[in-house]
């Protein structure tokens, strides 16, 4: 299906459907009607009950391809596919039994209410009722939504869509906040778009590679696999406090004083003007060099080196190591960046780092984020919730003018703000300016920074509805209305990479009972909302993705070169940008940014920018002399673990009780044995974990993996003032 760019075509097409639907019976009715097997929009064309097909995978941001066979219409098996570009016959843990958490007891097979079963019928009735009362009583942005970074870019799109078009609420966000928004702010301002340079390719071309707060031997595996392809006989630097499992086969290993990682990047952008080795070609498209210089005066490795637990010969041996003008340099940063009070300002000290060194728009270079999700790439343009769709602004009125006039809604329907982040989401709660939350694919009551309050803020709520694959999640368990969701295999649709690459997920099973797609959901509660009559121009995700395409016209983020889904399973997905006008030729396999040096800033340049550090949140003290640091812990566990709990594979790779990694001086001083039960305790609770004497972290320093449910009742919530991001790996704690 086409996308109506006049407004005349937009109501014949409303008008087709409304013909369609009244010949057909209800519209929500034939959303609701459960397919045998497959059908209804939800099966892709042409595949036969006993055939293989295709998905990338719904894990990790890797984006790893699956040949999946199928028995009688059901995937019986997987394994990876050989000539993906991304993972190259590779897949993880994960990757590998990612069918298998399919099916579980506590998989909802139908709405709930209070927790007892209902239909369909009732749950429809029963959400619209109780939102659209809060919203008569306490005005339209008296309700929120919470998505995630898990969903299909369509699923983004039609959700987005009716949460801030249809209800006409200004307030959602994603957990995405949690995890990329530093890197989308940093980048915003310093090329004028959210626009991640690389390629993997990259991490095979480059002579230098530097990890900083990354463990992707953990949390990338098949990414780390490409690393150890690189045949450049690759300088790899790990900089982590922790002597992370990355650390232990890098070539070096930078162990800094947690939260030092800015005064450390300013002291080798110091060192590297003071010895002259910048690429002048590179700073001619640049602006704010010259201030940048007089910024870093005072960061000489002699004032910084104490701050950073480094010597000072350290310092500078490194800094001629990331500047060496012979050597292809790549910095590559996740979550020990950006989850930081500083990670904005942090992430532009790379890309500082990278303007002055020349190290971007070419192989095996780039400041470059990897990101965390599946789909947290495609949260990031489509969900409508920090940007306009597509990577507009809400502020602007030509962009508003454009969506309005793409998806033939009125323009006073277009909010000109994005509305709250999460946290701020959380604080109007709990002040009682806003009544109703619905929470989709994510699971706050274990994640969110502030887990306490969450559970507080539940009492404050006159109507919270949770959107989930499985009901036993800890949010699941607070919800009034519990909508139950097909997951990853159950549903078609697109995920982004984290090289931009768009890839295909298919559907292979059926979904439990009454599960339906996201997509279905929010189309039938559209349809029982009223006022949405502009959503069914996009029935299926096949058509959503004709919109996607449609408004990222123009943009950075330009696909309308991308006609269809069979076009991106035969590419082996594409990465964005792929313009209509460079369709003549099937795109690269590889493709990285700015090689024209070209950036998206009004000027074309981009820009150098930078702050100061800011004191800590919470140091250390008497009473709380441990850091606590927090991540992922074994490859084999996703975050909350309501999917990865449930393989029994999977569940032997890690260990099933929460445990603290302590260095072992710390501990014998405590008296602590390896294995023993201890308290960690910070100011706002105690939890209990197993001792394990770990020599990888520092003295004085403590790990958790997050993928216990515990962990977040410790952490601190402090916020990134730029980008609002949680400040995860830090807070104070004692151990006893
Ligand atoms: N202490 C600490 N806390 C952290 C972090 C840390 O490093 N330290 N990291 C943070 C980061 S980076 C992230 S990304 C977050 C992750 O935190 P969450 O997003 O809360 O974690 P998940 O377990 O991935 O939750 C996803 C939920 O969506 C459900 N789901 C999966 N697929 C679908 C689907 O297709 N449809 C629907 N409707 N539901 C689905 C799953 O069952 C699960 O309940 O945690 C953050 N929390
Ligand atoms: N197996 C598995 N893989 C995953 C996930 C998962 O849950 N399980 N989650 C996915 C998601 S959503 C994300 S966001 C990514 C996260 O991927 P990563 O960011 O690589 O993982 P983390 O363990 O959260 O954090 C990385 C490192 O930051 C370090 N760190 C802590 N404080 C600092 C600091 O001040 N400075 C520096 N330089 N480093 C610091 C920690 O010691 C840790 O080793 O993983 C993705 N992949
Ligand atoms: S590396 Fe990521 S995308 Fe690849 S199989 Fe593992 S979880 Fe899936
Ligand atoms: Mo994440």
């Amino acid at each position: 299906m086409t996308i109506p760019t006049t407004h005349k075509g937009l109501t014949d097409l409303v008008r087709q459907h409304t013909q369609l639907h009244a010949r057909t019976g209800p519209y929500t009715e034939e959303l609701l009607r459960h397919p045998g097997k497959f059908g209804l929009g939800q099966v892709p064309a042409g595949l036969a009950p006993d055939s293989t097909t295709t998905s990338v995978c719904g894990y990790c941001s890797t984006g790893c391809r699956l040949k999946i066979s199928l028995k009688g219409g059901q995937a019986v098996n997987l394994t990876p596919s050989a000539n993906y570009p991304v993972n190259l016959g590779m897949a993880c843990p994960k990757g590998w039994e990612a069918l298998a958490v399919l099916d579980s007891d506590d998989r909802a097979s139908a709405p709930l209410i209070n927790g007892k079963p209902t239909d369909w019928n009732t749950a429809l009735d029963t959400f619209c009722d109780r939102f659209q009362a809060i919203q008569n009583k306490h005005g339209k942005d008296s309700v929120a939504f919470i998505s995630t970074g898990q969903i299909t870019c369509e699923d983004f799109f039609l959700l987005g869509s009716f949460a801030k078009f249809g209800m006409g609420t200004k307030h959602g966000d994603g957990n995405t906040r949690q995890c990329m928004a530093t890197s989308v702010v940093a980048y915003k301002q310093s090329f004028g778009f959210d626009a991640p340079p690389y390629t993997y390719a990259d991490f095979e071309e480059s002579d230098v590679l530097v990890f900083i707060g990354a463990n992707p031997a953990i949390a990338h595996p098949i990414m780390w696999q490409r690393v150890m392809n690189n045949t450049r006989d690759p300088k790899i630097v790990v900089i982590d406090p922790r002597r992370t499992e990355t650390a232990q086969v890098a070539t070096r290993h930078v162990p800094l004083t947690p939260k030092s990682d800015l005064i450390l990047l300013y002291t080798l952008a110091h060192c590297i003007v003071r010895d002259g080795r910048i690429d002048e070609e590179s700073l001619a498209r640049t602006e704010g060099f010259e201030d940048f210089c007089d910024f870093l005066k005072d960061y000489s490795p002699e004032k910084t080196a104490p701050k950073c637990g480094q010597t000072v010969a350290e310092l500078e041996s490194l800094a001629r190591l990331v500047s060496d003008p012979g050597k292809r340099v790549s910095w590559w940063w996740t979550m020990g960046v950006n989850q930081s009070y500083e990670g904005v300002r942090t992430a532009q000290a790379i890309i500082n780092l990278c303007l002055m060194t020349g190290n971007i728009g070419k192989p095996g270079t780039g400041p470059n984020s990897i990101t965390g999700q599946c789909n947290a790439m495609g949260s990031r343009l489509f969900s409508n919730t920090t940007n306009l769709l597509g990577g507009h602004d809400f502020a602007n009125p030509e962009h508003r003018a454009k969506v309005s006039r793409l998806l033939g809604v009125e323009e006073d329907r277009i909010q000109d703000s994005p509305g709250y982040a999460y946290d701020q989401i959380i604080e109007a709660i709990d002040r009682g300016e806003i009544k109703g939350l619905w929470i989709i694919a994510t699971n706050p009551n274990h994640s969110w920074i502030a887990q306490k309050k969450f559970a507080h803020i539940r009492e404050k709520l006159d109507f919270l509805v949770v959107q989930d694959m499985y009901q036993s999640t800890e949010t699941a368990q607070m919800a009034d209305l519990f909508l139950p969701a097909a997951g990853w295999g159950e549903k078609d649709g697109t995920f982004i990479n984290s090289e931009r690459r768009f890839g295909v997920i298919r559907q292979v099973k059926q979904a439990p009972g009454q599960a339906l797609s996201d997509f279905r959901i929010v189309h039938a509660l559209a349809d029982r909302w009223g006022g949405c009559e502009f959503l069914k121009q996009w029935p299926t995700p096949a058509d959503a993705f004709q919109a996607l395409k449609a408004l990222s016209e123009g943009q950075p983020c330009d696909i309308t070169g991308i006609p269809d889904y069979q076009f991106l399973e035969e590419q082996g997905g594409v990465q964005w940008p792929f313009p209509a006008a460079a369709n003549a030729a099937p795109p690269a396999k590889e493709r990285r940014l700015y090689e024209e040096g070209n950036y998206y800033t009004p000027s074309r340049k981009a820009k150098f920018l930078f702050d100061h550090p800011s004191p800590l949140a919470e140091p250390t003290c008497e009473d709380f002399p441990f850091i606590l640091l927090t991540g992922r812990g074994t490859s084999s566990q996703w975050h909350t673990q309501t999917r990865t709990g449930k393989s029994k594979i999977l569940r032997k790779l890690y260990p099933e009780e929460c445990y603290l990694e302590i260095h072992p001086d710390d501990a014998r001083r405590l008296g602590i044995a390896d294995r023993q039960t201890v308290t960690i305790a910070s100011r706002r609770a105690s939890i209990t974990a197993l001792a394990y004497y770990a020599p990888t972290v520092q003295p004085g320093q403590v790990f958790l993996p997050m993928h216990y449910p515990e962990v977040n009742q410790l952490t601190h919530a402090s916020f990134d003032p730029h980008s609002r991001q949680p400040s995860y790996k830090y807070c104070a704690v004692k151990v006893s």
